[in-house]
């Protein structure tokens, strides 16, 4: 038996996102039923799961915030994989040895202190928890379960036949020479059976000699590939066993380091153990003393495939190694961002932006960049604002003006009206602001505030068609409503309303013309004629200003008839409004106004007995 089987299932402590998809990746490759992680331990997140990928299909993983959390939820997951930062991996390993269904736990942090290293391997030892590590990139059981980003990408490994059993066992020190020394051994013989990166930390949990008697029971296993280094002891332990006859397979066995002969002090290696304080732990008297037992030692590394060749033919040629069938490779899915970025795939958009852009150093309003508009020594205001993301131009200073008074005119209109008193109640009702703001914008409509876009359309309509305002008011009868921007509850001509005063002014002293207006104002004679308070109001005095402004900026009649039918119009009153709404919601809330119930005497009560139908 392998170290691992298919069925074996992980918990991955930290949620590293590219070495969990390698696994899966891995699991893909090799068509594993179930996933190898099972759950994530992140005590930080508060993520309940995360989405990987299973080939072009997606996983959801279960994040847990302690191992003791997933451990419980996921009984059968006997491996953990370790990703603490060297800070964290002791108190993480501790703390998983209290869980008897870890097998083996998996530490890839270097450089925990080593007093602490001893203390949690030898914990681990005495409950008979396998350790494989610290500084590790772990290890792989072909065609059955891979550690985390052993053997490299998914591409390298099936070039180096990992994705199905071979015959030989594996065990390196180093992560590095695990991969590389796994290419040697397909090119030069039919892959591995097992494979184990013990780590390169003077402690490691579980050495040499653990994986290969390990090995030597597997009958999986045929030969065994030792790849040592200079510094300890460990190597001896093998050399032993090999002498005792408790190692009886083929063994070959290689020591790099032996460049160390040549200096003449003491040379450190990459790894922390990787340092020789005796001559015996010199690379070149390991290597000796591996020949003298038998072990198979080439002459130098580059030697190595030859000798493993060797091996390799005697136990095919003796009937040990069978020939493998060489499964089918399912096609690894491209990662789409990288297909992306490399121009090999397209895809149709969903939407389509054309106001403003994020992607680059600063994002841009039509491609003015923020700061541009923003500001306040630029001038800009959020006239300058509208008019670059409503209707993608640079406005005239004028045009510019216009908005800005509209939006500053139309902001509040007290507290009584439809919508500000909606908001109000709503507020008093212990809502938030945006849930009272919105309640008082849906009120906006033919009746309130929103009679912006139909004034326009309809004296646009008037106007174009050359209907004399007589025939105007003849024909909004024939359409059985009222003209929208014609009349107001409070205001009428005895009480005009200031704010209509000011947008004719304003227009007066800066548009080029006023047709429409001019055109309004007439129909404005007659209606008040019949009544009052059939003024021109605020609506109507906006939406037919806007189309003055818009034809003398050059707009077509379409262009601007689009305007209207996409609600333009109203959003000017939707938008300055929505300051004044905020303004009442915010005062409830300071005032601490209690829940508003209406009054009985406020309510004329007309309640039938319902009939009864038989
Ligand atoms: N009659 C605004 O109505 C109001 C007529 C009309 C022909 C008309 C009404 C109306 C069109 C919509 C419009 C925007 C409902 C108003 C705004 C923002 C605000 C609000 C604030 C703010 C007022 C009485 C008689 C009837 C009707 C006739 C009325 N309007 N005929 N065309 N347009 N206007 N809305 O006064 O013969 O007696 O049956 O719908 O432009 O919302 O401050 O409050 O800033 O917040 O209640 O300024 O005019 O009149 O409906 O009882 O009608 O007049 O047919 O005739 P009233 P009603 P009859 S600005």
């Amino acid at each position: 038996m392998g170290l691992f089987t298919r069925d074996t299932q992980a918990i991955f402590w930290n949620n590293n996102r590219s070495a969990i998809q390698r696994m899966l990746d891995y699991d893909y490759v090799i068509k594993r039923e179930k996933p190898s992680v099972a759950a994530i331990v992140a005590p930080t997140s508060s993520n309940k799961f995360d989405k990987f990928f299973f080939g072009t299909d997606e996983v959801m993983i279960p994040i847990y915030r302690s191992t003791e959390e997933a451990a419980a939820a996921h009984p059968n997951a006997d491996v953990l994989l370790n990703f603490a930062s060297f800070r964290t991996a002791y108190d993480v390993t501790m703390d998983a040895l209290r869980f008897p269904q870890f097998k083996t736990i998996m530490i890839t942090a270097e450089g925990i202190p080593e007093r602490l290293a001893r203390i949690m391997n030898k914990t681990a030892r005495d409950k008979g928890v396998l350790i494989i590590g610290p500084a590790t990139v772990g290890a792989i059981t072909p065609g059955a379960f891979k550690v985390a980003n052993i053997g490299g990408t998914i591409e390298n490994i099936v070039k180096s036949k990992l994705h199905r059993p071979g015959s030989c066992g594996l065990v390196t020190r180093s992560g590095g020479l695990f991969n590389e020394l796994c290419n040697i051994i397909a090119l030069n013989a039919d892959g591995v059976a097992d494979g184990v990166a013990i780590g390169g930390d003077r402690f490691v949990g579980s050495v040499f000699i653990d994986h290969l008697l390990r090995m030597e029971k597997d009958p999986n296993v045929k030969y065994m590939l030792l790849l040592g280094e200079v510094g300890g002891r460990e190597e001896y332990k093998v050399i032993e066993a090999v002498k005792s006859g408790k190692i009886t397979k083929p063994v070959i066995g290689w020591c790099i380091g032996t460049i160390a002969q040549h200096f003449s002090s003491g040379v450190q290696f990459g790894h922390a153990g990787a340092s020789a304080n005796a001559d015996e732990e010199t690379a070149v008297a390991k290597n000796q003393a591996m020949r003298e037992a038998g072990i198979h030692v080439p002459d130098s590394f580059n030697d190595l495939p030859h000798v493993i060749k060797g091996v390799y033919e005697e136990l095919k040629g003796k009937g040990i190694i069978k020939d493998i069938e060489e499964p089918e490779v399912p096609p690894i899915p491209e990662d789409y961002a990288k297909a992306l970025a490399q121009g090999k795939i397209r895809k149709p958009k969903n939407f389509v932006c054309t106001i403003s852009d994020d992607r680059g150093e600063e994002a841009t309003y039509a491609g003015y960049p923020i700061s541009s508009v923003a500001t306040p020594d630029t001038g800009k205001t959020i006239g300058d604002v509208v008019s670059l993301l409503w209707f993608k131009k640079v406005y005239p200073r004028w045009a510019v003006d216009f908005i800005e008074t509209v939006i500053k005119t139309v902001a509040d209109h007290g507290p009584a009206v439809s919508g500000a008193h909606n908001a109000k109640v709503t507020a008093r009702a212990g809502k938030s602001v945006v849930e009272s703001l919105v309640t008082g914008l849906l009120t906006i409509g033919p009746r309130f505030g929103g009679a912006i876009d139909g004034a326009a359309k309809y004296f646009k309509y008037a106007h174009d068609n050359n209907m004399s305002p007589a025939e105007f008011l003849n024909y909004m009868k024939k359409q059985g409503i009222p003209i929208p921007g014609i009349g107001h509850r409070i205001k009428s001509v005895r009480n005009p309303d200031k704010r209509v005063e000011g947008l004719k002014k304003f227009a007066a002293e800066n548009f080029p013309a006023t047709p429409l207006l001019e055109y309004a104002l007439e129909v404005e004679k007659l209606t008040t004629s019949k009544k009052d308070n059939l003024i021109l109001n605020v609506d109507g005095t906006i939406g037919i200003l806007m189309v003055d402004m818009w034809r003398a900026l050059g707009y077509t009649e379409e262009e601007i008839d689009e305007f209207i039918e996409s609600g333009t119009l109203n959003s000017f009153f939707i938008l300055g409004r929505t300051i004044g709404f905020i303004g009442h919601i915010l005062d409830e809330k300071r005032l601490g106004m209690p829940m508003y119930r209406h009054p009985f005497d406020d309510i004329l009560y007309d309640v039938q007995k319902a009939e009864e139908i038989k």
